[in-house]
């Protein structure tokens, strides 16, 4: 048996890489089927390899993963780019949900916002709602060029995912990335992929980034997970220097009396537009766990 990662699967069919960078064809064994388990891109798997030029081989194994999402459907990734721009307008409850995956995952997340030729000012009110949220920053403009050459840094060694609203730049922003890190000569996988839009989930590999290109989901969530809404303020690491310091123990630093939380709002020492979302989401999360069991 040999081993590589899923780069695509679509319709059951199946692409493995290999380190060496050779591809092979594959269809997943009955048995996944039966366990209720999807081979997700990203995985890393067993196979036998097909027999002829024609022949596909077979998924043999799923090796344990690090993480698993369900939309985008994608395995081991261990830093989340949350693509935003200016247009389509951003929506600010959609990050923090994709933020609060992302520490519940124990993973990293980066929030690119892209089109930074379109509209300057939103990165000012991105860096200012997202600066103790655990996750940086970037701002480039995939159409202009700025900022792409340092992003790679950002990216390195890292199983990327691209995750955001349709029409944000994605597959635009991986092609610039995958342009510069083309040698003049080799031909890269874009071209035959044109400028449609994505539907599928695809891996691309180049030199040391490993970037997933991901389709606009309609409701792009990473996990289905009904969790004890006292959790959530867990995930919110603007929140941790306060824990403790409240009246109340437990306290959901939503509207209880004495709550250090909500003063350090007030002083603005935590963005009022995150708490804000903050307590609509918990509200949505109270809901859902009363209902947990419907
Ligand atoms: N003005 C501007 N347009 C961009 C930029 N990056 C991408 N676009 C355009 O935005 C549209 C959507 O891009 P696409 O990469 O398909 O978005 P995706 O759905 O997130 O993959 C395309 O028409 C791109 O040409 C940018 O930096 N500035
Ligand atoms: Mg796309
Ligand atoms: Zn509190």
């Amino acid at each position: 048996m040999q081993e590589g990662i899923l780069i695509r699967g679509q319709g059951g069919i199946y692409t493995v890489r290999q380190d060496s960078g050779e591809e092979f064809t594959l269809r997943a064994k009955k048995k996944f089927r039966r366990q209720h388990v999807s081979p997700l891109v990203g995985d890393r798997i067993l196979f036998t390899p097909g027999q002829g030029e024609d022949e596909h081989g077979w998924i043999e194994e799923i090796l344990p993963r690090i993480t698993s999402f369900i939309r985008p459907p994608v395995a081991n990734v261990t830093l989340l780019v949350i693509v935003v721009a200016p247009q389509p307008e951003p929506d600010f409850l959609l990050i923090d949900r994709l933020l609060i995956a992302v520490q519940t995952a124990g993973i990293r997340a980066l929030i690119l916002l892209n089109k930074k030729d379109l509209n300057p000012d939103l990165e000012e009110e991105l860096k200012n709602q997202y600066r103790l949220s655990g996750a940086e920053v970037v701002a480039v403009s995939a159409k202009t060029g700025e900022g792409v050459l340092e992003l790679p840094a950002f990216l390195q060694n890292e199983t990327v995912c691209f995750c955001g609203q349709s029409g944000v730049g994605k597959s635009t922003l991986i092609n610039a990335l995958l342009d510069i890190q083309t040698e003049t000569g080799e031909i890269s996988r874009k071209i035959a992929r044109g400028k449609n839009t994505t539907r599928h989930v695809e891996l691309f590999f180049l030199k040391s980034l490993r970037l997933m290109d991901t389709p606009g989901f309609s409701l792009l969530s990473l996990t289905d997970e009904k969790e004890d809404p006292v959790l959530l303020k867990t995930r919110y690491p603007e929140f941790m220097p306060y824990e403790g310091k409240c009246r109340f123990d437990p306290c959901y630093h939503d509207r209880e009396p004495g709550c250090s939380v909500r003063q350090a709002v007030l002083e603005q020492e935590i963005s009022p537009a995150r708490h804000e979302r903050y307590c609509l989401l918990l509200q949505e999360q109270r809901e859902n766990w009363r209902k947990r069991y419907d």
